[in-house]
């Protein structure tokens, strides 16, 4: 059976960009592959981090994919630091990594322009990534656009390290969508939208109020003139609209805009599209909000369960590698 990993950050609360980019595709995977779902704490590491708000991010975090579909009988649901062979296999990955290689990645060079503290994590933080996909025997990663070229270098990594110690890891594929993989920021429609993005009114959140979730949308910026088309370098704002529309109505942008001859209709039937996917997922999610001992407890089988998958690709790297097995006391 296929097998199929991903992974989200507790960095902040989630946006449409990830459920229309990433966490729909997980829920739907579960029904064709052994599908292994990852909140991934370390990551949100490479910048500070209050610790209460990390704890509890990181449960909501949870519970939200729990509300989108994520089924614990189906899927393996844990936490990245709940099993060490992450951060071991991350470093085995640093070293198989080159320096111009990570320094070429356009999301270090985005996160760190202007940033008032850059860690050394958030440098070598695509090797963390390779090591989480790479330890579980990966053949598909579902992402969005941006984390295309992070996964380039996680297929690089498996085969230079195939490559140099024998055949260790599986060389994984992105599955990337054809609609909803690059969500834009509804003020500023060329840059994506993103959670720890300081852009309140241009990032619709999967929890907001959904009268919010209504205005924001009206209020998006569109363009100057009124023709409704879907031309992403021409018409970014209003193509954003219909790539939103199309990603929750599943019918293609190009079609949907032919349907309306204004703005004002194009964003009516966006915000009330966008409102019906959201409204299960919040009812859903409160449910499992209200009971925090239940999720610790299908995240505790999901980090047993993955330290299953990944103690052996574990142990493989590392006596491909060479390193000395611990030997009898
Ligand atoms: N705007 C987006 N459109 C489509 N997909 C998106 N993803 C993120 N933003 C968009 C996809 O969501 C998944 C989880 O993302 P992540 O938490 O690992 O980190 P990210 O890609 O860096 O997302 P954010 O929201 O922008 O977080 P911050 O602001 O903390 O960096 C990934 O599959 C991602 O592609």
């Amino acid at each position: 059976m296929t097998r199929v990993f991903s992974g989200i950050k507790p960095t902040g609360p989630v946006q449409l960009g990830n459920l229309l980019g990433a966490l729909r595709h997980w829920v739907a995977d579960q029904d064709d592959a052994d599908t292994i779902f990852c909140v991934v704490d370390l990551h949100a590491l490479t910048v500070p981090q209050d610790p209460s708000e990390l704890r509890t991010r990181t449960l909501e975090l949870a519970q939200l994919l729990l509300a989108i579909g994520i089924d614990p009988e189906r899927s393996t649901l844990f936490v990245q630091s709940h099993v060490p062979e992450h951060a071991e296999l991350s470093w085995i990955l640093e070293c198989t990594a080159a320096f111009g290689e990570l320094r070429r990645m356009t999301q270090f060079k985005d996160k760190s322009t202007d940033a008032e503290f850059v860690s050394a994590g958030l440098f070598t933080y695509p090797a963390l990534m390779a090591a989480d996909i790479l330890l579980y025997d990966t053949d598909r990663v579902p992402v969005g656009d941006d984390q295309r070229q992070h996964l380039e270098l996680a297929r690089d990594l498996a085969m230079r390290f195939n490559h140099r110690y024998g055949n260790t890891f599986v060389v994984p594929e992105a599955a990337i969508a054809k609609v909803g993989a690059r969500v834009m920021d509804l003020q500023h429609p060329t840059r994506k939208m993103s959670k720890s993005e300081d852009s309140p009114q241009g990032t619709i959140l999967v929890l907001d109020d959904l009268a919010t979730v209504a205005k924001k949308i009206r209020r998006a910026v569109t363009d100057t003139d009124t023709d409704v088309r879907f031309d992403i370098v021409e018409k970014p704002g209003v193509s954003n609209l219909l790539s939103i529309l199309s990603a929750c109505t599943g019918e293609s942008p190009e079609a949907l805009a032919g349907n309306y001859a204004r703005y004002g209709d194009l964003k009516t039937a966006c915000a009330e599209a966008v409102v019906e996917t959201l409204r299960p997922v919040q009812e859903r999610f409160a449910e499992y909000n209200a009971d925090p001992a239940g999720t610790a407890a299908i995240l505790a089988r999901g980090a047993a369960r993955a330290r299953e998958i990944a103690g052996p690709v574990l142990s493989r790297a590392r006596t491909n590698l060479g390193l000395l097995e611990t030997g009898p006391t």
